[in-house]
């Protein structure tokens, strides 16, 4: 049966442009969605298998038919095996892009990559320091050499552990090495599950699951933590700004240039590129009033962070930009991008403009982008835009009204500033009770969740009872385009997270970046955990991923949980053919990592599971619980 239009979304301007979609005639994901329906139920538990040619095999869930594959594997090896493809897939996506940020850094450091710049002189000193590089006496540049040495290292690293998990407390490094899963070179560890996952290697589901855990652990302090460093030194290290999003920041009157992916090398440059006089110039002649860009997904995120240039949506909304009718260049580099962009483009006068040499598109224009010409080709691109411009149709043109306000740029730098420095402000504020706790939201949207549904709700409930959020990729842009990233939005806390957010100035909910900087909410853990001088599994914290689709989160997934959070997933991954696989990932990684998941795909009941987490944890640390609180009790006994 087809769904209402009305059903598919909680915000007003995704609504609207849905239901230009059908009056145009044109398809979405949803629509796609439901010719899908009903998805195969073998995919959804996990046990088909298309790991050699002897397959496809599908185990009967019912145990009635084929309960082993052709050569024998179980519906727990198949299980096992399929997650920790995707894990590698997952942290695959992560780490490449930061190795392109490394190799982009590395040839700035050498002077070849043109336009490139330190950016955060004092973070590139900082962590020279931390990798043992002296910066006596060096040009800056010489001590960025050395730096981009050390990391590029750490992908095809063949003996010891990755560095950057030294950042964890001692107590976990500890129980990862007594478990065997502390990360050695990222490359090793994808191309491990790769070859464990080839048939007839490893079939044992338990042994395959911790290869995921420590895979995923390569991604989150390996390849995530390097991208977001490197990232900061070249672009800055975020600071709260104030910017807009949704769908109505989309211009009726400038050309609209839209960057969607994942990597800033190429939206810094396309942001800078749009500010350069002679293509104002020119947009000027086309009867244009200037150029906006606006981002979608992590790359939005990104220039969101350190430009506070606006965002016109998430995952499910990039469809819907193109339906505007007002977007001149859809410029996209790896990662999230449909595929579908290309035939949606051609029903509007949209360039869509793909430039990575690693991701093509049906239908795309393609325009490489290489470091040494980085800001010749953004502006080419943006040029392409703003020539594109007379090409709009003003019939086909609405643009919704919604535009809402956010603050965002809460780096754990730019945290501890606003904290004074120290984490002990925001430890106190725990120890007393008037913050339970912290959330971290995070993750896409998926057309089996009404967009934005889970997101919102989550976290309105999550401050509602004084959890203080951090929040990164399309979670935060959700959250951003509720108002939730505004300091007024403390309103909606509880009467503790309310005071401390009034008393600091700072929103209930802190954009802490795109999905790679989920490392930043790794570091803040850590610091924390450090000075309480406990493990991150004893925090009174807990994560959640409520819409995910990707496989991206995945692999984020296996990285929060070995780290010791506890994560609630809101869509059901395709682990239920597996009782072994799923009564480990949901029971027995307690035992081990000290934390585990949980799926629940309503999001008042997944908040009230991880209040539970937060007070066992409170409990367990002394601290004064919601209930003794309540009673008008300020000690624990
Ligand atoms: O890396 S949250 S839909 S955009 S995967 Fe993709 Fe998911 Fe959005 Fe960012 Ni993250
Ligand atoms: Fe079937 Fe085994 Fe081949 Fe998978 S690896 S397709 S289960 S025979």
């Amino acid at each position: 049966m087809e769904q209402e239009v009305h059903e598919r979304s909680i915000d007003p301007a995704t609504l609207a442009m849905l239901q230009k979609a059908k009056e145009e005639g044109v398809e979405t994901a949803w629509e796609r969605y439901e010719k899908q329906l009903p998805q195969c139920s073998f995919g959804q538990l996990g046990i088909c298998c298309r790991n050699c040619n002897m397959g496809p095999c599908r185990i009967d869930p019912f145990g009635e038919e084929a309960d082993k594959g052709i050569c024998g594997a179980t519906a727990d090896i198949i299980v096992a095996r399929n997650l920790l493809r995707s894990i590698a897939a997952g942290a695959a996506a992560h780490s490449d892009h930061a190795r392109d940020s490394v190799l982009t850094f590395k040839k700035m450091s050498e002077g070849k990559a043109g336009s490139y710049k330190i950016k955060d002189t004092a973070k590139l000193l900082s962590l020279a320091s931390e990798y043992g590089i002296s910066s006596e006496g060096g040009s800056l540049e010489e001590v960025a050499a050395k730096l981009a040495d050390i990391l590029l290292l750490e992908f095809g690293k063949q003996d010891g552990h990755l560095l950057c998990t030294r950042r964890a407390p001692e107590p976990r490094l500890k129980l990862w090495a007594e478990l065997g899963i502390e990360p050695r070179g990222i490359d090793r560890e994808i191309v491990e599950c790769m070859h464990r996952t080839h048939m007839g290697v490893d079939n044992n589901a338990v042994h395959i699951l911790l290869q995921g855990l420590r895979t995923g652990l390569s991604d989150g302090w390996g390849g995530s933590m390097i991208a977001t460093d490197i990232q900061d030194i070249l672009f800055g290290t975020p600071q709260p700004r104030r910017s807009t999003v949704n769908l109505g920041v989309l211009s009726k009157d400038k050309v609209n240039v839209i960057v969607h992916g994942h990597e800033p090398i190429l939206s810094e440059m396309i942001v800078e590129a749009a500010e350069d006089p002679e293509l104002l110039e020119l947009a000027k002649e086309k009867g244009a009033a200037g150029i906006n860009v606006a981002g979608i997904c992590c790359t939005g995120n990104e220039t969101l962070m350190r430009h506070g240039t606006p965002i016109a949506g998430t995952f499910l909304q990039q469809e819907l930009a193109v339906i505007t009718g007002a977007v001149e260049a859809m410029v996209v580099d790896v990662q999230c991008v449909m595929p579908s962009l290309g035939e949606l483009a051609g029903c509007y006068h949209t360039k869509f403009i793909s430039t990575s040499s690693k991701a093509d598109f049906p239908n795309t224009v393609r325009m490489e982008f290489h470091e040494d010409k980085a800001y010749e080709t953004a502006k080419e691109i943006v040029r392409a835009a703003v020539e594109n411009f007379p090409n709009r149709v003003p019939e086909k043109v609405t643009i919704p009204d919604e535009k809402q306000e956010c603050m965002v740029g809460f780096s754990v730098e730019a945290i501890l500033n606003a904290l004074g420095g120290t984490p002990d402000p925001l430890i106190e504020a725990i120890k007393s009770g008037a913050i339970r706790g912290v959330g971290a939201v995070v993750g896409c949207n998926n057309v089996k969740v009404k967009h934005n549904y889970g997101h919102v709700n989550l976290v309105k409930e999550l401050i509602k009872n004084n959890v203080l959020v951090v929040t990164t990729g399309c979670n935060a842009i959700a959250c951003a385009e509720a108002g939730l990233l505004l300091p007024e939005a403390s309103e909606l806390a509880g009467d503790g997270l309310k005071a401390v957010c009034k008393a600091l100035g700072i929103p209930p909910v802190l954009h802490m970046g795109s999905c790679v900087d989920i490392s930043r909410i790794l570091v803040l853990s850590s610091a924390l955990a450090n000075r309480l001088g406990v493990d991150i599994s004893d925090l009174p914290a807990a994560g959640a991923a409520p819409e995910w689709m990707s496989e991206k989160a995945v692999s984020i997934g296996a990285y929060v949980v070995s780290s010791g959070v506890y994560t609630v997933l809101g869509t059901v991954p395709a682990v239920l053919g597996s009782q072994a696989v799923t009564s480990l990932l949901t029971e027995g990684l307690n035992d081990v990592v000290g934390a585990s998941f949980a799926v629940e795909p309503d999001p008042i009941k997944a908040a009230g599971l991880m209040l539970e987490h937060i007070d066992g944890k409170r409990e367990a640390l002394g601290l004064i619980t919601g209930k003794r609180k309540a009673m008008g009790l300020t000690s624990e006994r």
